[in-house]
């Protein structure tokens, strides 16, 4: 069955590989999976035909026969249940890559969204200054745990699996911030996920319709 899923018309990042059709990608190529995009520009976002997908009117939306998916957490679980590849067969470890995917979605992602929006949106208010550091030490914080816990192992716990994927892929929006290469231990992670060769085909087609002309 066709998997559809839906990407940015043109993503604000110039083809960094930051907005989330990427993890969905990924994911994708980790499970060997052929996928068609429907691309939207941020107009058809809000209208009732992508509405009916995503409550929300953002992207990524996966769609695959009857089921319509939204959140990249449910459609990266999704693929992970039913392929060979993000999930490790013994039903402990499983549970355990299940937590790593939510500490990624909810535990580290929040701050690093605050940062960002710090830094891109909030940058012209009077506060904005006095706020900032208060917002990176947040960040600082959690990747210090992350980076404690992950100390010499090459993945979050035992094979690679989607939480990795979200990890690296949460811990990706922090690079302009440059806090990133603060935890060595952090960026060499994030650098093995990026080097994985599903990721290099992810990144590269979002690139080809992304990059500057
Ligand atoms: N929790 C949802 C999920 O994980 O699927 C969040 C989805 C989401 O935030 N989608 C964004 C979107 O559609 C795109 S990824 N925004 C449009 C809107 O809300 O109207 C976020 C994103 C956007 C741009 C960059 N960038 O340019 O660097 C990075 C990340």
């Amino acid at each position: 069955m066709t998997i559809t899923i839906t990407a940015f018309e043109k993503s604000p990042d110039g083809g960094k590989g930051l907005a989330r059709d990427t993890r969905v990608r990924w994911a994708l190529e980790e499970a060997g999976l052929p996928y068609e995009v429907r691309y939207v520009s941020f107009k058809a976002l809000k209208e009732p035909a992508h509405l009916s997908v995503h409550p929300f009117g953002q992207i990524p939306t996966y769609e695959e026969g009857d089921l319509v998916l939204f959140e990249t957490g449910a459609i990266v679980f999704h693929i992970a249940e039913h392929h060979a590849g993000l999930f490790p067969k013994d039903a402990d470890a499983k549970a355990r890559a299940i937590s790593w995917m939510f500490a990624a979605l909810n535990n580290v992602e929040p701050p690093i969204l605050e940062l960002a929006n710090a830094r891109l949106l909030e940058r012209d208010k009077p506060w904005a200054e006095e706020r900032l550091p208060l917002v990176k030490e947040r960040v600082r914080s959690r990747l210090k745990s992350l980076s404690e816990r992950l100390g010499d192992a090459e993945w979050l716990d035992g094979e690679f699996s989607a939480g990795d994927l979200l990890m690296v892929s949460v811990l990706l929006r922090l690079r302009p911030s440059g806090i990133l290469d603060e935890f060595p231990t952090l960026a060499a992670y994030v650098a093995r996920g990026e080097a994985r060769p599903a990721y290099q085909r992810a990144f590269a087609a979002q690139l080809a319709v992304n990059a500057p002309k």
